[in-house]
């Protein structure tokens, strides 16, 4: 039996942060697929894991952790991985782990349901003007990640930190809505870079609709 078990889906861009650190962490895991279709998220099972009923949920041992931002950040801790090298670092990654979840995870998120119901995979249809008011929002918060970038390769440190596979984690999200990051030169580079970090996988090279035992 492995140390860490995820729960979630590959659609849902929390679970592929989570993921992608396990990945980039050589942690092996077990992925448990929650589908929503089906209501998995409604067991009686998964609300005992899930207080608010959403993924991702990861068990690391007997322990459960909530909330993609607070797991990382556990995860960095324990495994002693991409976690900045000082205090001063550690903050600077806290906030912008809090900014990621308040100004870029939202809008990308919206994009993506977006897209889900323009495919069909939900049964959602967004007005049109809805529709550009979420792209205009991750678009603003794209240059926000920009302007940030030209200063230096990663965001808090010479080095990747949780925070770069957290915001990473949305902007390939973006990438699948038609996103071109050619707009964005500096978050394109970066985006390059993590990449090619060794391990790195896109999200559904990582995760499938299916149970999976990962290395
Ligand atoms: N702040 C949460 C957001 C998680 C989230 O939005 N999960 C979605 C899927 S991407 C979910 O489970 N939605 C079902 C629901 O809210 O009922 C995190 O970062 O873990």
């Amino acid at each position: 039996m492995k140390r860490f078990t995820l729960y979630g889906s590959p659609h849902s861009l929390p679970t592929y942060k989570v993921a992608l650190m396990l990945r980039l962490s050589n942690e092996p895991f077990s992925f448990r697929y929650v589908s929503f279709q089906k209501g998995m998220n409604k067991t009686p099972e998964f609300l005992a894991l899930s207080r608010w009923r959403q993924v991702p949920v990861l068990i690391d041992r007997e322990r459960t952790y909530l909330q993609s931002a607070a797991v990382v950040e556990h995860l960095a801790a324990t495994l002693g991985r991409f976690q900045g090298a000082d205090a001063a670092t550690r903050q600077r990654v806290r906030e912008w782990l809090c900014w990621n979840v308040d100004a870029l995870f939202p809008p990308i998120f919206n994009c993506y349901g977006v897209e889900l119901g323009r495919n069909k995979l939900l049964p959602i249809g967004v007005e049109p003007t809805i529709a550009d008011h979420y792209r205009g929002r991750a678009e603003a918060a794209l240059s926000v990640l920009d302007s940030h970038l030209a200063g230096g390769a990663y965001l808090c440190a010479a080095e990747p930190t949780i925070a770069d596979l957290f915001c990473y984690g949305d902007v390939a999200f973006a990438e699948l809505c038609a996103f071109d990051l050619g707009r964005w030169t500096h978050v394109a580079g970066w985006a390059e870079r993590v990449t090619a970090l060794p391990g790195f996988k896109a999200p559904f090279e990582l995760l499938a609709m299916e149970n999976a035992e990962l290395s």
